[in-house]
C-alpha cells in the first residue's frame, strides 16, 4: 500500500482522525439529501457555496462536544450525537416527501393530537432505502466494535477541542454573514423553512424552530391591549364594504359548510378518458344559483386542514409553522363564525368521521363556540366503514343525518369529508372510475377518491332536497388545500396536459373550489381573485351580517373594495396582475419579468407590503392572543366550559332541545326520522334495509 494512503488510513485510529471522518460522512449524506430529497431552490454560485458549507458548522460543534470527554466514552458519545443528528435528517426526509416542508417544533409539539393518524401516512411514504442515512453510523460503530478502527484512549487535549469548537462557531458566523447578505431578514421574517435549511442547515433549523416555539409562550405573556391598536387601524383602512346586491340574500337560512378534503379546482370539469371525474360537483358548480369562484386559492401552511378551518371560520391566517388550532386553539380567545352565529340564534355543529383530538378540534371547537361536535364516537363503527383517517364519506354523510335532523333551525353545520385524503387509496368495491396513468402512485388514485367524494356529496344533496333542506339553506363548498403536492411535478404536468410545469403553473395549481349556493341568489362563475381568508366575510355578506367590528383579515369577494392580492402563507402572492414566487415576479400570462420598470417595481413592492402586513398582523393576533383584549359590539365572550362534546351529554341535550325548540327537521316531521329518505349505494351498507342502490350518479341540481 502506498505510504500516504497507509498514513491517512492510520489517522482514523486517532481521536481527531475518527472525529474528522465522522464529520465528513455526516456532511456528505446531508449534502446528498439536500440534492435528492429536498427542493431548496438554490440559485447561483453563492447559494450553492452556502449549501455546501452549511452542514459543517453545527456538525463540527455538536460532534465536537464528545471530544471534551475522556477515554472510550468520547467515541460512544460521538456516535450517539451522530445518530441523533441523523434521526433528525431521517425524520425530515420522510416529512418533506409528503408535506414539501421541514418538520417544525410546532408540528412535533402538536403531534400528540395528530400522531395517531400520522403513523398511517408514514408507513406509506417510507422507502427501505431511507434507512441508508444511517449507513455511516452503523458502519462506524461496526468498525469500532470489531476493532478495525482502534479506539484512541488518550484524552483529547482540551485546547484542541476548544479550537475545533471555535472553528465551528467561526464557520457558522461566515455562513450566517453570507446568508444575511444574500437574503436579508432571514431569521426575522420566517417566511419559509426551506430558506432556513438552504442557508443555515438542518441542525440550525431545528434549534431555530424550537426557539420559535418557546418564544410563542413568551409572546403571549408580553402582548398587551395596546397591540390591538395597530390591528384595528389596519382593518379600518382595509376592510371592504358589502355588496348591496347580495347583502342578506340568504339571511336566516341554514348554513351548510362542506369541507372537500384535498380537493383542487382543476378537478372541476376535469375528465379522464372522456369521463367527468366529479359530475355532481360540476353540476353544482354551474348551477344558476351557485356563486362559484374560479380564482380562489388555498392559503394553508403546515397546519393543512386546520389552517383552512382557521381561515374559513375566523378569517385569521394559520401560522407559518405548526398548526394554530393545535397550539393556540385551547387557550386563545376567538370570535369565530359558530360563536357569532349561535349568538344570532343559530344552532352550530361540526361533523367529522375522525377522532376528536385530531388537530385539537375537541378544544378549538369549544373556543370557536360550536354547540355540537359529532366525531367518530358518534358514528357506527365497522371494520370496513373506515379508510385512511376515518369514516368513508358516503357512510359519513348518511350517518350524519340522524344528528342533523335534530338540530333546531336555523343551524350552521360544517361537514368535514375525509376519503379524498392522501394516499388516495380506496377499496375495490368503491372504485368506479379508472385511475390516471401518470405512473406516479401517489397521484394516480386521486381522481378515484375525488370521484367517490363527488358521489357521496350527490347522495347528501339528494337527501337535502327530499328533506326540504335544500330550499332553505345556503350551501357552501370549499377545497381545503392541494391534494397533489409540488413534489409531483412530472405527474402534475401530465394531468394538466403539459410537457412540464413552471413555478408559476404550480402557484396556479393551488386553486381550490369555493362555491356558495342559495335559493334565489344570482349565481355564475366569478373570476375575482381571493382565498380562504376571504370566505367568512363573503358568507357574512350573504347572511346579512356586517363585518365591521369583527377582526377579520379577509374581505368580501363580492365587494368592489375587495383586494385581489392573494397571500400565500410563505409571503408569496398571486393576483390578476402580478404573481410573486420567491424573488421572481410573473405577469398575468405567467411570464417572468426580468427587467421591471420603476413603476412595476413600485406596484409589486406595495403588494408585497400588503401581504407581509396582513400576515404578520394576523400572526400577532393569534400569537399574542389579542382577541382577549377586544370584544366586538354585541358579542358575548365564549366560555369554553359551557360546552361538552361527550356522547352521553350530547344525546341528552339533543333530546331536551327537541322539546324546547320545535324547529328541527325531526320536530317538523312530527318526530318521525327522515333517515329513510337517505339513499346511498355504499356497498358496506347494502344489507341494511334503509339503503338501496341508485343516486350516486343522480343529478345534483337543476
Ligand atoms: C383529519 C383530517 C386531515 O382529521 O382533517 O387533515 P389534513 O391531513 O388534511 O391536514
Ligand atoms: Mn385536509
Amino acid at each position: 500500500m502506498p505510504k500516504f494512503i497507509k498514513s491517512t488510513v492510520g489517522k482514523v485510529n486517532t481521536t481527531l482522525g475518527f472525529y474528522t471522518l465522522t464529520v465528513v460522512l455526516f456532511w456528505l449524506k446531508t449534502y446528498i439529501a439536500y440534492k435528492t430529497e429536498f427542493t431548496l431552490g438554490v440559485k447561483g454560485a453563492v447559494q450553492q457555496f452556502i449549501l455546501i458549507l452549511n452542514p459543517f458548522p453545527t456538525a463540527i460543534v455538536l460532534l465536537g462536544i464528545a471530544l471534551y470527554f475522556r477515554g472510550r466514552l468520547k467515541y460512544w458519545l460521538l456516535m450517539i450525537i451522530d445518530a441523533l443528528q441523523t434521526t433528525w435528517l431521517f425524520a425530515n426526509i420522510l416529512y418533506y416527501r409528503e408535506f414539501s416542508d421541514f418538520m417544525s417544533a410546532g408540528v412535533i409539539k402538536s403531534s400528540g393530537a395528530a400522531s395517531n393518524n400520522l403513523g398511517t401516512s408514514l408507513a406509506q411514504i417510507i422507502h427501505a432505502t431511507d434507512f441508508l442515512v444511517y449507513a455511516d453510523v452503523v458502519l462506524l460503530i461496526l468498525l469500532l466494535a470489531f476493532k478495525v478502527i482502534r479506539i484512541d484512549p488518550r484524552p483529547f487535549k482540551l485546547r484542541y477541542a476548544a479550537t475545533l469548537t471555535m472553528i465551528g462557531v467561526a464557520l457558522f458566523a461566515v455562513d450566517l454573514g453570507m446568508s444575511e447578505h444574500d437574503r436579508s431578514d432571514l431569521l426575522t421574517r420566517t417566511f419559509d423553512n426551506n430558506y432556513i435549511v438552504k442557508y443555515l442547515g438542518l441542525n440550525t433549523y431545528a434549534g431555530y424552530s424550537f426557539y420559535q416555539t418557546e418564544k410563542e409562550s413568551a409572546t403571549r405573556a408580553q402582548a398587551s391591549s395596546s397591540d390591538m391598536k395597530s390591528v384595528l387601524a389596519y382593518l379600518k383602512k382595509n376592510q371592504a364594504g358589502d355588496n348591496v346586491k347580495y347583502f342578506g340574500k340568504a339571511k336566516g337560512k341554514n348554513v351548510f359548510v362542506i369541507h372537500l378534503e384535498s380537493f383542487q379546482q382543476f378537478l372541476i370539469d376535469y375528465k379522464v378518458d372522456g369521463k367527468e371525474v366529479t359530475p355532481n360537483l360540476n353540476k353544482f358548480y354551474h348551477n344558476k344559483n351557485t356563486l362559484s369562484f374560479d380564482n380562489f386559492y388555498h392559503q394553508v401552511a403546515q397546519g393543512k386542514t386546520s389552517d383552512a378551518e382557521m381561515m374559513m371560520e375566523n378569517s385569521l391566517f394559520g401560522l407559518p409553522t405548526g398548526s394554530a388550532m393545535t397550539q393556540y386553539g385551547t387557550s386563545n380567545t376567538f370570535q369565530a363564525a359558530p360563536a357569532i352565529l349561535s349568538q344570532k340564534g343559530y344552532t352550530t355543529a361540526a361533523f367529522h368521521g375522525d377522532v376528536a383530538s385530531f388537530w385539537n378540534r375537541d378544544n378549538a371547537y369549544k373556543s370557536w363556540g360550536y354547540n355540537y361536535f359529532f366525531y367518530s364516537a358518534y358514528y357506527k363503527e365497522k371494520s370496513d366503514y373506515n379508510i385512511g383517517y376515518g369514516l368513508k364519506d358516503k357512510i359519513f354523510f348518511k350517518d350524519s343525518v340522524k344528528y342533523l335532523e335534530q338540530l333546531p333551525q336555523p343551524f350552521y353545520a360544517k361537514l368535514i369529508t375525509l376519503t379524498n385524503h392522501y394516499p388516495y387509496t380506496l377499496d375495490k368495491q368503491n372504485q368506479s372510475i379508472d385511475k390516471t396513468t401518470t405512473g406516479d402512485s401517489t397521484v394516480d388514485g386521486y381522481v378515484q377518491t375525488a370521484h367517490y367524494l363527488d358521489q357521496a356529496f350527490a347522495e347528501f344533496l339528494t337527501y337535502l332536497k327530499k328533506a326540504g333542506l335544500y330550499k332553505n339553506s345556503m350551501i357552501v363548498l370549499y377545497g381545503d388545500h392541494y391534494g397533489i403536492s409540488n413534489n409531483h411535478r412530472a405527474a402534475i404536468a401530465q394531468l394538466l396536459g403539459k410537457k412540464s410545469v413552471t413555478t408559476y403553473d404550480l402557484a396556479q395549481f393551488q386553486k381550490v373550489p369555493f362555491m356558495i349556493h342559495a335559493p334565489g341568489i344570482k349565481g355564475g362563475v366569478n373570476h375575482t381573485y381571493g382565498g380562504e381568508i376571504d370566505a367568512l366575510p363573503t358568507m357574512f355578506d350573504l347572511l346579512g351580517i356586517k363585518n365591521k367590528g369583527y377582526i377579520q383579515f379577509g374581505t368580501d369577494l363580492l365587494s368592489k373594495d375587495h383586494n385581489q392580492t392573494v397571500a400565500f402563507r410563505n409571503g408569496d402572492f398571486v393576483s390578476p396582475t402580478y404573481t410573486k414566487i420567491g424573488s421572481t415576479v410573473y405577469n398575468s400570462k405567467g411570464e417572468k419579468l426580468e427587467n421591471m420598470t420603476a413603476a412595476q417595481k413600485k406596484t409589486v413592492k406595495q403588494m408585497q407590503n400588503h401581504v407581509t402586513t396582513e400576515l404578520s398582523l394576523s400572526d400577532r393576533v393569534i400569537q399574542g392572543d389579542l382577541l382577549r383584549f377586544y370584544t366586538p359590539k354585541g358579542f358575548k365572550k365564549v366560555n369554553k366550559s359551557d360546552y361538552s362534546y361527550k356522547l352521553t351529554k350530547t344525546l341528552k341535550s339533543l333530546k331536551e332541545i327537541q322539546e324546547e325548540k320545535k324547529t328541527s327537521v325531526l320536530s317538523k316531521n312530527k318526530g318521525k326520522s327522515t333517515e329513510d329518505l337517505y339513499k346511498t349505494d355504499a356497498p358496506e351498507l347494502s344489507s341494511s334495509s334503509s339503503s338501496s342502490s341508485s343516486s350516486s350518479s343522480s343529478s345534483s341540481s337543476k
